[in-house]
């Protein structure tokens, strides 16, 4: 796949556009948050895989070229939210390669006041590993987008290089479980088990707790007992196009 290509031949060739998946507060099922989520499309009409496209952008240098068209289409779609309340936030994923990039910070700052949005609506999630190094430059950028109020989450927990004595240190306000364990949980005790051991230790320090790919009534009852914070999945909604989103929250409302 030659995104540069794609890019440069221009995007009228390939689409890109964001879905958004909504995020449920496991409280009161009500919404808490929407995923961005890249979407390309080409002109015969079939979707391209987003991992492999993001991954074709890191590796070709071009994510954070992407990234800032992420920042300014997300913020603005979702500003256009009108139904919306002040409550519900928007989640963003960062890609390790975007955060060693100065230019993040002038990208993320000129989306946000094109949109007319305060960076106390927006979820960065990035991975397990980015935290491995120790690196001043990610701690730096986390310790910024917190002290402007966004959160910062870590996404696909519990698959990397994750030892759960190291998130006291971290400057991150919560996990997301990957769906891997959650779509296990109801069959295999040892899922369950690493799903319960998260939680408590999240719990303990205080950092918030999602579970990704809730699919079944039994997954969604099973994480409500454990009072986790919030429920992303098929179970509520699949990502929806920036359409369907608006129909979604009038739905809610
Ligand atoms: O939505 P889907 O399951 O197709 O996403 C596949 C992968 O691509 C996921 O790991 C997801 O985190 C990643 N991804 C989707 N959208 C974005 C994006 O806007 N930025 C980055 N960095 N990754 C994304
Ligand atoms: O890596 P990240 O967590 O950002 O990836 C999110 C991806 O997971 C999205 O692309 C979305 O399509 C997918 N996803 C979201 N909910 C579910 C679910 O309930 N089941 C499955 N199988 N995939 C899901
Ligand atoms: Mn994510
Ligand atoms: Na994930």
């Amino acid at each position: 796949l030659r995104l540069a290509s794609l890019l440069t031949e221009g995007s009228d060739k390939t689409e890109f556009f964001l879905h958004y998946q909504p995020i449920m507060q496991a409280r009161d099922e009500s919404i808490a948050s929407f995923e961005a989520l890249m979407r390309f499309r080409t002109p015969s009409g079939n979707f391209l895989n987003t991992a492999r496209m993001i991954e074709a952008a890191e590796t070709s240098g071009l994510i954070s070229e992407i990234g800032a068209w992420i920042f300014k289409t997300a913020f603005a779609e979702f500003s256009a939210l009108s139904a919306v309340s002040d409550q519900v936030r928007l989640n963003v994923n960062l890609s390790p390669q975007q955060v060693q990039a100065n230019r993040i910070y002038k990208d993320i700052e000129d989306a946000a006041s094109a949109a007319g949005l305060s960076l106390n609506r927006l979820v960065f999630e990035v991975t397990e590993g980015l935290f491995l190094n120790n690196d001043q430059v990610t701690l730096s950028l986390l310790t910024w987008l917190r002290n402007k109020g966004a959160k910062v989450v870590i996404d696909d927990f519990g698959t990397g290089y994750s030892s759960l004595s190291y998130l006291r240190k971290l400057p991150v306000d919560g996990i997301k479980i990957d769906r891997s364990f959650i779509m296990n949980m109801e069959q295999d005790p040892d899922a369950l088990a690493v799903v319960k051991s998260i939680v408590a230790v999240a719990q303990a320090l205080d950092l918030s707790v999602t579970a990704e790919g809730v699919e079944t009534d039994g997954q969604r009852k099973l994480m409500r007992e454990l009072r986790c914070d919030y429920l992303q999945g098929y179970f509520y909604s699949k990502p929806l196009s920036s359409t369907d989103l608006i129909a979604f929250v009038q739905k809610a409302a």
